[in-house]
């Protein structure tokens, strides 16, 4: 054996031996969970988390090394959930959710049933994907503002020392921010740099883009957003710092962050969508501009009530024909060809916006499942994709090719070149990493200024179909499977079938079931023709589920 291979064993020995020692200070607290890394990674009451943490720790090691030591981010955050709870989620180096394939191993880690499983499975994976555990890996980290966010930290920080990784603590942030800085640190020494890693750099490249974007437009008319007493608040207060109140003013309310028991407390953009009326702390201005952000600032929703007071909601499916169609706009008056713009949905979208999309902007649209990382693939597939959840998660993707070809165009007149910079800057504007709520906001201030609409004129493309969303806890929801993108159950055998039966009866009937990737419960949702006809379809569905 060569000095070399001895040195590399001893090395490997060295590691594994030290895996498993910090394993057991953070042993795994019960055998009845089983974890799995689901649509947002792992979350659950933050008491349960830290075996899992320290755990991941040692996976995003092993994910940096298999990428030759590109950058992988690691965020503790649980969104729009209660305070209680916790979690944590891997960044690809492009910014980008971690790659399905590699989902299975964070199962794996986070349920070994001792400190030498949990060792021997490091190394197992390490063989499986041959990867060099004397590699260097670098991991880049970041947290919401829960309570249990420093000591989950500490807890990857051990992962990270076992598997002897070099790390950086980005501290306090959002989660798009991390999305962000990972994309920046993984391109800094391309031709094509993505900016500067930091939350200065964030903000720098966020507000010059808007600061261009809206050049000679009016001011946008004064905004209060909800900031779900989470992250969102004191990031959204920084940028609007760099901003200028020249640029744009905004009122923040529900920004405590150091009451953490009132993270996304009657508040947040999931509030806001589920129960579709005004956050606490709200008062109500007749048709004046309002947004919700969620726990962790990459979800946002916009509403505004009129005259009468009356509600009206503005979510993701707004937000996607909103900016579809500027898109459209501006493509066309720019005179670039041959750019294909394609909007990307799950079963959650509203019929009427999907029709409107289809039918009226004539846009092509994708249904794909639920969860970021479905759609984000999605519209990677489109020249310029844009791509939201209904509860307001999405953002815009430029192809490369794209970008390319809106830089060297030749404007024939002033006005396509107006178009083109538009474009340009907006791109820039909109994070291109992951849905942001900062960023959709500045994107939707965008349109709106350039069109010189209110919320109410926004609101008037198409009227959304009543509709309504229940959850029903069911023995098994491992049970229900799918497929045609969530739309139809392939089990439990027969059920879809009735489904259909009672779809029928209702004009502009729509109805599907599917399993929660986050809760123990199936999701039904329904729409039909009016109000109580949602309300019916939705409980005739529900019983179904009760009769298995
Ligand atoms: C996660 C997803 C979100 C999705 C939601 C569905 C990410 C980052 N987040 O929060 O996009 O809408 O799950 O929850 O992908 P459900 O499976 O419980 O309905
Ligand atoms: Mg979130």
């Amino acid at each position: 054996m060569s000095l070399d291979q001895e040195q590399q064993d001893q090395m490997i020995l060295h590691q594994l031996s030290q895996i498993e020692k910090f394993s057991s200070v953070h042993r795994r607290p019960d055998f009845d969970t089983n974890f799995a890394y689901g649509t947002a990674g792992f979350r659950m009451r933050a008491d349960l988390l830290d075996s899992v943490v320290y755990r991941v720790g040692l996976l995003a090691a092993l994910r940096s090394r298999k990428l030759d030591g590109e950058t992988i981010g690691v965020m503790i955050t649980a969104s729009h959930n209660p305070p209680e709870d916790n979690g944590v989620k891997l960044i690809d180096p492009q910014g980008e959710m971690l790659e399905a394939s590699w989902e299975v191993y964070a199962t794996k880690f986070a349920n070994a049933r001792s400190d030498e499983e949990l060792a021997r499975e490091y190394f197992n994976v390490a063989e499986t994907l041959k990867i060099r555990l004397d590699a260097p890996c670098k991991i880049a980290y970041g947290r919401d503002t829960r309570a249990s966010g420093p000591a989950l930290v500490s807890a990857l920080k051990d992962g990270l020392s076992a598997a002897g990784a070099e790390f950086s603590d980005y501290g306090v942030l959002t989660t798009p921010q991390l999305h962000y800085i990972v994309k920046c640190i993984n391109t800094a020494e391309t031709s094509s740099p993505y900016g500067e890693p930091s939350q200065a750099g964030y903000y720098k490249k966020l507000a010059a883009a808007f600061k261009a974007v809206m050049k000679g437009k009016p001011k946008p008319g004064l905004i209060t957003i909800d900031a779900a007493n989470g992250v969102g608040g004191p990031k959204l207060a920084e940028l609007l710092e760099v901003l200028g109140s020249e640029s744009l003013e905004a009122v923040i309310v529900n920004d405590d962050v150091e009451a953490t028991q009132k993270l996304n407390q009657q508040c947040g953009a999931d509030y806001v969508k589920t129960q579709q009326k005004l956050p606490a702390g709200a008062e109500p201005e007749a048709l004046q501009l309002y947004a919700s952000l969620d726990g962790d600032a990459d979800r946002i929703v916009f509403y505004y009530v009129d005259e009468a007071k009356k509600f009206f909601l503005l979510d993701g499916d707004k937000i996607a024909s909103l900016a579809a169609m500027f898109i459209q706009e501006l493509l066309e008056v720019s005179g670039v060809e041959d750019v294909e713009v394609g909007v990307v949905q799950t079963a959650y979208a509203n019929g009427s916006s999907t029709a409107y999309l289809q039918d009226v902007l004539k846009v092509p649209v994708t249904c794909t499942s639920t969860g970021v990382k479905h759609l984000h693939h999605a519209a990677q597939l489109y020249d310029i994709g844009v791509y939201f959840e209904a509860n307001g998660h999405g953002t815009v993707l430029f192809s490369a090719a794209t970008i390319k070809a809106l830089e060297s165009f030749e404007a024939a007149s002033p006005g396509q070149q107006s178009a083109v910079d538009t474009l340009l800057s907006l791109a820039d504007v909109i994070n291109q990493t992951v849905g942001d709520a900062l960023s959709d906001l500045l994107l939707v201030l965008t349109v709106l200024a350039h069109k010189s609409w209110g919320p109410s004129e926004w609101n008037m493309a198409y009227t959304d179909l009543p509709n309504r969303l229940v959850r029903v806890v069911v023995d098994d929801r491992f049970a229900f499977k799918t497929e045609d993108a969530e739309r139809r159950l392939v089990e439990p055998q027969g059920l879809q079938a009735q489904i259909d039966e009672l779809v029928k009866k209702y004009k502009f009937g729509r109805s599907f079931v599917r399993a929660s990737g986050t809760e123990d419960a199936v999701r039904v949702y329904a729409e039909a023709a009016t109000r109580l006809e949602a309300d019916e379809l939705a409980l005739k569905v529900s019983e179904l589920l009760k009769g298995l």
